[in-house]
Formats: structure tokens, sequence, C-alpha cells
């Protein structure tokens, strides 16, 4: 069963590294194919925003998977890296992270990565990029992100390696795909995510979807990665597409 092969192609510079994973995935590359660039010229967020990706600054990275269980446990795949990545800086920099409902990584509430899945139509069926930024090193970023980003120089005690954490990453991504495909897979990531997330439980949050906002507190994960969120009148609120962010306590 769908075992990842990792092969990493590297790059100087790409536009995005998810566009060049696409576009391989696109032309038959397999399973497991990574693309990691030192910089991107147009790194992408979601919804059109963009990612900020200094030449040396950060790890860009890609990787195509071909899943080949049922579509409505793909939204899960984000949850996976997210899950991957909180581990692969725990074990190759010492540093605990949060992860953020649903695709960023945290520390002291500032984002230090930044996730992004997209669905890719190939000859060989439909496939799905995973893209992961990892800020490295501090200084290149515009001042603009001071306030919103940190980085693991800014944050942890040892110098960043950027092959040491590729390869954390490319093992626990490999690890929890492994995971994500067994019959109970979708409880084992929703189970790891819960565990490594503050935003599982009890945390007060404002939920913003389009034109509607709302406030409640988190209760849990439904199985395809959806964030539940209870409301003051005590209904509960299943949120799928949606910004979400904290509500200081005083
Ligand atoms: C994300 O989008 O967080 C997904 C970012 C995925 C980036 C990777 S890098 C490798 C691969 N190739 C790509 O082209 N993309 C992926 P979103 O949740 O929409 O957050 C974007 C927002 O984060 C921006 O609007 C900024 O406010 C902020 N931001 C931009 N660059 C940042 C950075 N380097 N560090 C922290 N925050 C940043």
């Amino acid at each position: 069963m769908g075992k990842l092969t990792p092969q990493v192609l590297r790059f100087d510079s790409l536009p995005s590294t998810n566009i060049e994973a696409a576009r391989r995935a696109i032309e038959g590359a397999a399973e497991g194919v990574c693309v990691v660039a030192e910089e991107q010229t147009s790194g992408r967020g979601r919804l059109q925003r963009h990612w900020i990706s200094p030449k040396g600054a950060g790890l860009y990275f890609s990787i195509i998977l071909r899943p080949r269980f049922a579509q409505s446990a793909w939204p899960l795949l984000t949850l996976m890296a997210a899950v991957a990545v909180h581990d692969a800086l725990l074990d190759s920099c010492s540093l605990e992270t949060d992860i953020k409902w649903h695709n960023d990584i945290l520390v002291n509430e500032k984002k230090i990565c930044g996730i992004l899945a997209e669905t890719v139509e190939t000859p060989m069926g439909r496939s799905v990029v995973v893209g992961i930024g990892i800020n490295l090193r501090e200084g290149s970023f515009p001042e603009a992100l001071d306030e919103l980003a940190t980085s693991v120089e800014g944050v942890s005690e040892q110098p960043p390696d950027l092959d040491v954490l590729l390869e954390a990453l490319i093992h626990s991504m490999a690890r929890y795909y492994q995971a994500l495909q067994q019959p109970d897979g979708r409880e084992i990531i929703a189970r790891e995510w819960c565990q490594r997330s503050s935003y599982s439980q009890g945390k007060v949050i404002r939920v913003s979807s389009g034109s509607e906002k709302f406030l409640g507190t988190t209760c849990g994960l439904e199985d395809d990665g959806a964030l539940r969120v209870e409301t003051g009148e005590g209904e509960i609120r299943i949120v799928r597409a949606a910004e979400v962010t904290a509500v200081r306590s005083r």
C-alpha cells in the first residue's frame, strides 16, 4: 500500500515550488517527487495571497501525492502535513510548535510555516501537490511581516540546518501518509493533529467566512478535518472553509 518513495529535485530559484510540482505531476512525475527551491519569486498562499520566500531564508518545498483513498479524506492531507511539520521541527530543531486550524504552524502565536495543498488534474488521474514553506532565517523578511511571522532562527537555540530539517520533514510526511492510508487513517490523523494543536479544544475563536462572522469555542474535529465550534447558543457549527482567529482572554 502507497509507501512514499521520496525523490528530491533542487532548484536555485522558481516562481513557486507548487507550480513546478504541478507541472511535473501533469508530465507524469511519480508520487513522492519533491521540489525544493532556494527562493520563490511568486510563492503562493491560499486565495491568491503571496508567500514571501527570500533566497536562503526558508525551506520552500512541495511534494506530489497520488492518493488512492476516497477523495472525501483528501482534506486530511493538509492536517497530515501540519502534523508532519510539527514533528520535523521538534525532531530536527527541538522546537515546540502549535498548529492553528487548519494550515498554520505557530510559535508564540506567530506563523513559522504555511501549508498549501492543491489538487491537480493529470493524465494519470487527480493528484495533490502539498506545498510547505518554513521560515528559517531572520532578517530577510519585510517589516510588514514582523507582527505576523517568526522563524526557526528567531525562536530556537540551534541555528537552522535546511538539510537536516528537510530529511526530518520527508521522513515524517512518509510516516503520516502511510498512517492516513490505514483503515482508521482519518481517526489517526485527526487524533495526532488534536494532540499537537491548542485549537482543537476549548479555544475561543472568531470565525470569518465571506460576510459571515461568529464567535465560538472549539470542540474537536469532524472525521474529514472540519473544525467543530460551539456557539453561545449551545449549537455546534461545522467549519470547513474559513479564517479562524484566536480571541485573547482578558
Ligand atoms: C499559507 O497561505 O500559509 C500557505 C503558504 C504555503 C507556502 C508554500 S512555500 C512552498 C509552496 N510553494 C508555494 O508557492 N506555496 C507553498 P495563507 O494561509 O493564505 O497565508 C498567507 C499569508 O501569510 C499572507 O497573506 C501573509 O500575511 C502571510 N505570509 C506571507 N509570507 C509569509 C512568511 N514567509 N511567513 C509567515 N507569514 C507569511
